[in-house]
């Protein structure tokens, strides 16, 4: 049995899916989403005019997760406005994201998707990795300004891809805009940014683009993604969906988010590692899981964490 879910009233068959950044760039590598079991299909992050990305190497594996500096490699949104459609085919919830350089450009890839063939739109307000650019969600004023100007135009369901927040203060911050204009749903957490890997032997950084800082992933940020996850869950008005992302594993990874209070989980670091298969693989284990303990759907498990 397949636990099915929502986010933002759009239905999805079960709650595992990918995240914006691994292997969603071309359309052949969003068809292999689709013929894969996750259960929408979300694009990389795209800008106005297609981008190339910062000089390799730019992702590299540790030991648990991996660091990356991609630099927004992506098509340019009129090609993926034409991908969408062709994507289709596969029956499946399609999640565009969104990150333009400016509020701008923001503004005419938005306006472009109203009337695109996607289902959500995720807004990036976290990528870490654009030098001279600084990661939106960590600027209130600005957020605030993104999101007053986004929301009048949106006809989609927009939700925002968050960066990790640390301090309560910040969480009350932002949580207060999500509230104030109504976004349907947040992902969180984008990749911790600036984190930096030493590779001792070699006495030199793993990546290249900005002297080896990048954003991390994996299992290194699981209790990070769950802290979000779980703050935001106190603290957004309750049709606020929220989507967890932050090195999922395996079926219990997915369990805990679902305690915690997501609807829903992307994949990035274990999709990257372990290719198409880890959508059926994870997918089976979180039913594992579910049906031990009992559970008959999502709604039982959903935000149920207990406190000691
Ligand atoms: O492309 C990237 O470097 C990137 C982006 Br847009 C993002 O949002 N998060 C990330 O870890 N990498």
């Amino acid at each position: 049995m397949s636990y099915k879910t929502s986010i933002a009233g759009i239905e999805l068959k079960h709650p595992i899916f990918n995240a914006a950044g691994p292997l969603c760039v071309s359309l052949e590598e969003l068809h292999a989403i689709g013929y894969s079991h996750s259960s929408a299909i979300t694009t990389k992050s795209m800008t106005i005019l297609p981008r190339d990305g910062n000089p390799e190497p730019r992702y590299y594996e540790l030991p648990y997760g991996s660091i990356n500096s991609m630099g927004l490699p992506n098509h340019g949104y009129l090609k993926y406005i034409e991908y969408l459609p062709q994507l289709r085919a596969h029956g499946k919830p399609l999640i565009a994201s969104v990150s333009g350089l400016s509020l701008a450009d923001n503004m005419e890839i938005i306006r472009a998707l109203n009337d695109a063939d996607c289902d959500l739109i995720e807004l990036n307000v976290s990528c870490p990795n654009i030098v001279g650019k600084p990661q939106i969600g960590y600027d209130m004023e600005q957020t605030d300004d993104v999101l007053s100007s986004v929301m009048k135009v949106v006809r989609k369901p927009l939700g925002v891809k968050l960066p990790p927040y640390f301090d309560f203060v910040h969480y009350e911050q932002i949580a207060t805009l999500l509230n104030k204009h109504k976004v349907r749903f947040v992902s969180c957490i984008n990749s911790p940014g600036n984190a930096l890997y030493i590779d001792a032997d070699r006495e030199c950084a793993v990546i290249k683009p900005k002297g080896g800082f990048g954003g991390l992933g994996g299992t290194y940020i699981k209790p990070i993604g769950l802290a979000n996850v779980r703050k935001f869950f106190e603290l957004l008005h309750h049709d606020i969906d929220i989507v967890g992302v932050g090195g999922i594993n395996n079926g219990r990874d997915v369990f805990e988010y679902v305690l915690a209070g997501a609807r829903a989980v992307q994949l990035g670091t274990i999709f990257m590692h372990e290719k198409h298969k880890c959508f059926a693989r994870i997918v089976s284990e979180f039913d594992e899981v579910m049906a031990k303990k009992g559970y008959g759907s999502i709604e039982d498990v959903r935000g149920k964490l207990r406190g000691l």
